[in-house]
């Protein structure tokens, strides 16, 4: 198999969308390909020196002139210049604005030179379902999707959601997204549990970046009525717009001895194997790989029906799904699943789940899309 050079742009931050484009990269990386990462900061998940990685970073100028810096030109004329003098065969955006217009533009800067690169646009979530439908880029990401050479979307659910919400004609091919397996075989053991929890006592988790959609103060409210039948501690990891609305709501519930705010932490595994229940009650979430994380390490899932989530947790079986808001059915659900034996089957039952997102079988899809575009070229 011929190995492809392939330009991944993407936002760098502790999103979903630049998670799983890093973790891409990387297995891309690790099965010969060459990739190149373009944005304006290091990946949070990119890490050390690795074979065939590249990472050009946008500097973003500083002009007096402009109030907003143009940030798109910037990435446009990054983007050009890294096809060209990397040669590359691909180009891969994840979240469409305004990645999915810097890669049309560049496109056609290239083809101006006598250069040809297709892009792929994926979609994951936001970019259709809160920020595309905004009037004011409804235009320009209509017309991105409709002219990029192929387009994925993380769910059936967000597929659907862009269907009716744009004047899209073309084809979008539905590509989950994918659990890298846990090379750390440094497993949290009891010690560490014990320094967030007594024995006697269980561990709710929740992460996210704290935006409203997640609704974290659901997560505390699901908390503290669990806590009010058993002794419960919550850990929270995270940071964002919310978050003082949450420490507000934990002081007021007087569980400040009880909800632990860890912050960002650039990797959670560690947290999620102290974990036995993880919390995800958004209000949209066009798939849910924080929920798809916990299950790999064995958490099951309390969460939302929204979106694309019950199409990674099963009801009944992975974890549990409620209507968005319903605190009742979410603490009835949580204090069912934390009967012993029923946890221990349901630990079970979200591991064998998130096997069904392994990169094994996610990383040949991409893979055929970039060779269907490359051959095409
Ligand atoms: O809000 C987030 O979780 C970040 C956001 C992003 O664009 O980075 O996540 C979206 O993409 C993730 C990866 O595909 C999905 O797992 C999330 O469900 C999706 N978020 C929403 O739809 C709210």
């Amino acid at each position: 198999m011929s190995r492809i050079k392939i330009g991944i742009v993407l936002y760098p931050t502790f999103g979903g969308s630049g998670v799983v484009a890093t973790e891409l990269g990387k297995a891309l990386a690790a099965k010969g390909h060459q990739v190149h990462f373009i944005t304006y900061s290091q990946p949070v998940r990119l890490g050390s020196f690795r074979e065939n990685i590249f990472y050009h970073e946008v500097a973003v100028s500083d002009y007096p002139l402009f109030d907003f810096q143009p940030y798109e030109t910037e990435l446009t004329s990054k983007i050009v210049d890294v096809v060209r003098y990397e040669k590359l065969d691909v180009l891969h955006v994840h979240y469409a604005i305004p990645h999915a217009s810097a890669a049309f533009m560049a496109k056609m800067i290239l083809r101006s030179q006598g250069i040809k690169i297709p892009f792929v646009t994926t979609l994951h979530g936001t970019d259709i379902t809160l920020v595309g439908k905004d009037p004011s880029f409804e235009p320009v990401i209509t017309f991105c999707i409709n002219e990029s050479d192929a387009v994925t979307a993380v769910s059936e659910s967000l597929r659907k959601s862009t269907y009716e919400h744009f004047k899209v004609n073309r084809e979008i091919e539905v590509v989950p997204n994918f659990i890298v397996p846990n090379i750390d075989t440094m497993r949290v053991n009891e010690e560490m549990r014990s320094k967030y929890a007594s024995k006697n006592e269980v561990i709710l988790c929740h992460i996210s970046n704290f935006r409203k959609v997640k609704r974290v103060e659901d997560v505390i409210q699901v908390f503290a009525k669990v806590n009010a039948k058993i002794n419960s501690k919550l850990i929270l990891v995270g940071d964002g717009p919310e978050r003082y609305n949450c420490e507000k709501l934990t002081r007021e519930l007087n569980l400040t001895d009880r909800i632990i705010f860890l912050g960002k932490l650039r990797d959670t595994v560690h947290v999620l194997q102290i974990a036995d229940v993880f919390l995800l009650p958004s209000e949209t979430e066009s798939f849910g790989l924080a929920a798809l994380e916990a299950m790999a390490e064995s958490v099951p899932v309390i969460s939302s029906n929204t979106g694309g989530i019950s199409e990674v947790n099963q009801h009944g079986y992975s974890g549990f799904l409620s209507d968005v808001g319903d605190i009742d059915d979410m603490v009835k659900n949580t204090l069912f699943l934390l009967e012993p034996e029923t946890l221990k089957q349901f630990k079970i039952n979200a591991l064998e789940r998130s096997k069904h997102f392994s990169l094994v079988n996610i990383l040949p899809k991409y893979e055929a899309i970039y060779r269907k575009l490359v051959s095409k070229n």
